[in-house]
Parts: structure tokens; sequence; C-alpha cells
């Protein structure tokens, strides 16, 4: 089966573990709980080119181990207020692994408050942006959808079945 590797990089409550969570689960869980140990989740998905593996890698803040952990792409999450501090980890990640694939988000979409800024100056062209959320669902797919194309070269590669554990189906909704 063909696996790739995905690292959240993120400040404090932008989201990284709710986001994680949602699509492992199906559940979205109010109370915030700090992520204290580097650790990875297993996600598969039926695709277009078969049975897809995502190990994700999701970060504590406070903890340099992610810098060795070595991934093909990187999901990068922003809010309102916490910017400059993912952007502090995510340029710490990007000097060691220059190569690696970015796809940002800006999380917690549904809250809009204030609304999302579009000439933001951590948001570049050269990266693909999406405005996310672990509860609404909103464009809940589409960063996974971004890495999948990219890194396997098939712009029109989807997912064509359910996520086999949560059965949600989650990547038709946007
Ligand atoms: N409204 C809203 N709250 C969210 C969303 N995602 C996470 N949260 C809340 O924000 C807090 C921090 O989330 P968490 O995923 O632990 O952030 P992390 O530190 O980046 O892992 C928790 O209280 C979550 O319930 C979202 O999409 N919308
Ligand atoms: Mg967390």
């Amino acid at each position: 089966m063909q696996s790739y590797t995905i690292l959240l990089i993120g400040g404090h409550g932008t989201g990284k573990t709710s986001f994680l969570e949602r699509h492992k689960t199906g559940d979205f869980k109010k109370e915030y709980v700090p992520t204290l140990i580097l650790g990875s989740t297993s996600l598969k998905f039926h695709t277009s080119l078969g049975l897809l593996n995502f190990e994700v890698f999701d970060c504590p803040v406070d903890d340099q181990k992610y810098l060795e952990q070595k991934c093909d792409a990187v999901i990068s999450f922003y809010t309102n207020e916490s910017h400059d501090q993912t952007q502090k980890l995510l340029d710490a990640y990007i000097k060691i692994h220059p190569d690696v694939l970015v796809v940002t988000v800006w999380g917690l979409c549904d809250k809009n408050d204030p609304p999302f800024d579009k000439g933001h100056k951590y948001l570049t062209k050269d990266k693909q942006t999406y405005q996310v959320s672990g509860k609404s669902l909103y464009n809940y797919g589409k960063p996974f959808q971004h890495i999948m194309r990219s890194l396997s070269g098939d712009k029109t590669a989807t997912f064509v079945f359910k996520n086999i554990e949560t059965l949600t189906d989650i990547f038709c909704q946007n």
C-alpha cells in the first residue's frame, strides 16, 4: 500500500489534534487538551489510486523533536490568534527539510472572527491554502487531497470511497 508521512505543525490551539481526531474517529472534542508527545496516527483511504495510508504526526508545540521527523508533507495550521508561532515552527522545519511539500490551512474557520484575510503576510502564492474547520467539516478533506495529488503526480486523483475507519463520507462534502 502506498504510504505518505505528514507532519501537522502549528501554534497552541490552532486545531491540529482536533482535525486529526475528527478524521480518525469522526468525533469533535470541545475541551482543549494540549498535546505533549510527538505521536503518529494512521489514516487509510480508498482512492482512485488504490488504498492509501497517511501516517500523520501531531506535534507538541514546545518540543523540538518534530525537527528530526522527516516527512513527505507538512500541514501548517494558522489561526487569527496564533500565526507568528506557527510561522516560527514552520521556518525552523523548512530550514532542515527544504524540499518538503507545505499545505497551509487557516483553522477554526467556522468562528470567522475576524474574517479570513486572504492577503495575510504568511499566505504565499506558492503554497496551497485552505480555510478548514474540524468542527463544521468545512474543507475537511482538501489538505489531504492536495497532498495526494501533489505527491502522486496525478492531479485528478480522488477519494473514491469512505474513510474506512469512521465510515464517514467526508471527502464529498465540499
Ligand atoms: N470552533 C472551533 N473550535 C475548534 C476547531 N478545532 C479545534 N477547536 C477547539 O480549539 C481548541 C484547541 O484545539 P486542538 O485541536 O487541541 O489544538 P492544537 O493545540 O493545535 O492541537 C479545542 O478546545 C478545540 O475544541 C474548529 O474547527 N472550530
Ligand atoms: Mg494538539
